[in-house]
């Protein structure tokens, strides 16, 4: 029975140790998934909100933002301003939980042209401005604070 519960705690160590908290604690009792967020956006925009994703990149630079995505490939970003968090750089492909509030962009070709160079840099990727024909709307929330889970 002792050795029984003495694994058990070891195996919950071992949990708690996969999760990283990031920023300010959650508030939020629930998460809502990038397709539900993008889907209602209108909703949402302007309001803290919850979201749940898979990391699929992250600001190679500062580590001041990252992108959540689900199984069709939607994504969203967490941008924090520099230095309040700092995502772990290796963190693509772990699950995350992150909240904060939802703001819409609405880009110029010019500005979009800009956003995804300095992207680019950030990230190390080669950047061909011809790839963005037009301006674009972008779902983006103001992160406060994030759980990344493995
Ligand atoms: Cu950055």
């Amino acid at each position: 029975m002792v050795r029984y519960f003495v694994i058990l705690l070891a195996a919950a160590g071992l949990l708690s140790a996969a999760e990283i908290k990031l920023g300010k604690p959650l508030t939020l009792k629930e998460a809502v998934t990038v397709a539900t967020l993008l889907a209602h956006s209108g909703d949402y925009v302007g309001k803290t909100v919850q979201v749940k994703g898979k990391i699929v990149e992250v600001c190679q630079m500062m580590g001041c933002w990252m992108d959540l995505t689900n199984e069709d490939g939607q994504k969203v970003r967490i941008k924090v301003n520099d230095g309040e968090i700092e995502f772990p750089k290796d963190s693509a492909g772990k699950l995350a939980i992150a909240e904060g509030k939802l703001n819409k962009l609405e880009l110029t070709r010019e500005q979009a042209v800009a956003r995804a160079e300095e992207e680019a840099k950030e990230s190390g990727r080669k950047f061909n401005p011809n790839s963005i024909k037009s301006g674009m709307t972008i779902y983006q929330i103001q992160g406060t604070g994030a759980v990344l889970l493995d």
